[in-house]
C-alpha cells in the first residue's frame, strides 16, 4: 500500500500544462486579486502607493491569497505589475492615483543609455520573496503562476510613457529606426528572461507572458516584434529551467495566433475573448493547451448570460487541453458574488 504521503500531489494547471488528464478542469482568473475586491481596496489603502504595494512582500502575499480564501481556484498569481521591469532597468515609473501609470518617456537610441540590468536582481528582489512565501503557504493542488510582459507590450509604455490606446510613440519608432528599437527590444528579452529565471528559482511553477498589445500589430510586424522576441525570451528560460511551462498571451492576434503557436515553444496559449472558439478548437487546441476566453463584461453581467457563455466555453473546448479563464483581465466593476457563480458553473461542467 502506498502511504498518503507517497501519493503525487495532482495539481490540475500543471497537469494540463504537461498533457496528462486533469483531475478537473483548471480555473483561475486573470486580474483574480484587485479592485473589484473590498479587502484588496483595504491592503491597497496600507500601501504608499501602487509601486509600494508591489514591492512589500507581506502586502503582496496577502492580495494573492485574498481571491483563494473566497474562491476555489487552481492557481495562485503573484501580485505584481510587468512595469515593474522598465522600474528595475533604471526608467522613472510611477502610477498616479485614477491616472495609470505614468513613465518617463524612453525616445530614440540616446535615452537608452540610461537603461541597464545592474541593479535588475536587487530591485527585484520583494518580488522573489513574496514568490518564496507564496511557495510555502500555497495549499497543495494549486500552482503557483508567476508572470511578465513581453517586449514588445512593455516596450509600447516604456516608449509612451503610459497606456495609449494605438501605440503610436513605439510604432513610429519600430518603423523609423527598426535597428534602434531592436535594442531596446533586446534588453527587455535578456532582463525578463533573467527576471523569470529567477521567479522559477523563488517557487513559480508556472510563467505567463503578457502580450497585451500583440494585436495591434500589423501583420507584416508581428513576427519581427512579437513572436521573435518571444521565441528568443522562452529559448533563453528554457535553456537554464527545461521544465517551467509557459503560457503565452498575444491578446488580439486573430489569425495569427497560429503563428504565435507554432514559432514561440509556449506550453499553452491564452485567448482573448475575440477569436472563435471553433477556430481555436481546430487550429491550436490540436498542438497545445488552451486557456481562456470568457468575456470580462459576461461575468460583469452575471445570471444567465454568464452561464450560457460558460457553456459555450465548455462545449467548444471541453475535448482537448482547456484551462478555464476570461479573455482580458477581471474588470474593478464586477461584482464579486458573479465570481463565485462561475466557480460553481465551471465546478459543475465536471460534476463537481
Ligand atoms: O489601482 C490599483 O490598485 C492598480 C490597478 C492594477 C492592478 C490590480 C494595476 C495597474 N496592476 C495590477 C496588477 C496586475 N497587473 C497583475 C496582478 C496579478 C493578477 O491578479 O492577475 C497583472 C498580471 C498585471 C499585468 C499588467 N499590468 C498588464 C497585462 C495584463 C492586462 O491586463 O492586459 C498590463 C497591460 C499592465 C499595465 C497596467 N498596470 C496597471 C494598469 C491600470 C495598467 C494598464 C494601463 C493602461 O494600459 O492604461
Amino acid at each position: 500500500m502506498i502511504s498518503e504521503d507517497k501519493v503525487p500531489l495532482r495539481k490540475p494547471l500543471l497537469d494540463v500544462l504537461s498533457g496528462l488528464e486533469p483531475t478537473r478542469t483548471p480555473l483561475w482568473l486573470m486580474r483574480q486579486a484587485g479592485r473589484y475586491l473590498p479587502e484588496y481596496r483595504q491592503t491597497r489603502s496600507k500601501a504608499r502607493d501602487f509601486l509600494d504595494l508591489c514591492y512589500t512582500p507581506e502586502l503582496a502575499v496577502e492580495v494573492t491569497l485574498q481571491p483563494l480564501r473566497r474562491y476555489d481556484l487552481d492557481a495562485a498569481i503573484m501580485f505584481a505589475d510587468i512595469l515593474l521591469i522598465p522600474d528595475a532597468l533604471g526608467q522613472n515609473v510611477a502610477f498616479r492615483e485614477g491616472e495609470g501609470p505614468v513613465l518617463e518617456p524612453v525616445r530614440g537610441r540616446d535615452a537608452l543609455a540610461g537603461l541597464n540590468t545592474e541593479g535588475l536582481h536587487q530591485k527585484l528582489a520583494p518580488v522573489y520573496e513574496t514568490l518564496r512565501q507564496l511557495a510555502q503557504r500555497l495549499p497543495p493542488p494549486m500552482t503557483l503562476i508567476g508572470f511578465a510582459g513581453a517586449p514588445w507590450t512593455v516596450a509600447t509604455y516604456m516608449v509612451e510613457g503610459r497606456g495609449s490606446p494605438n501605440q503610436a510613440a513605439a510604432k513610429s519608432w519600430a518603423y523609423t529606426d527598426p535597428i534602434g528599437f531592436d535594442v531596446l527590444i533586446q534588453l527587455l528579452v535578456d532582463a525578463t528572461a533573467e527576471y523569470l529565471i529567477a521567479q522559477v528559482d523563488a517557487g513559480a511553477e508556472v510563467l505567463q507572458l503578457f502580450d497585451t498589445w500583440a494585436g495591434n500589430l500589423p501583420p507584416s510586424q508581428f513576427n519581427r516584434w512579437c513572436i521573435q522576441p518571444t521565441a528568443d525570451l522562452i529559448r533563453q528560460v528554457k535553456a537554464a529551467r527545461p521544465d517551467v511551462p509557459i503560457i503565452g498571451f498575444p491578446r488580439g492576434a486573430g489569425p495569427l495566433y497560429g503563428d504565435y503557436v507554432e514559432a514561440t515553444g509556449v506550453n499553452g496559449v491564452s485567448i482573448d475573448t475575440g477569436l472563435s472558439l471553433a477556430w481555436a478548437a481546430k487550429n491550436l487546441q490540436k498542438k497545445i493547451a488552451v486557456q481562456g476566453n470568457l468575456d470580462p463584461l459576461a461575468l460583469v453581467a452575471g445570471g444567465d448570460i454568464l452561464k450560457s457563455e460558460t457553456d459555450k466555453i465548455f462545449a467548444a473546448l471541453a475535448g482537448g487541453p482547456h484551462i478555464f479563464n476570461l479573455g482580458h483581465g477581471i474588470v474593478p466593476e464586477t461584482p464579486p458574488e458573479h465570481v463565485a457563480e462561475l466557480v460553481s458553473l465551471v465546478r459543475s461542467q465536471d460534476g463537481q
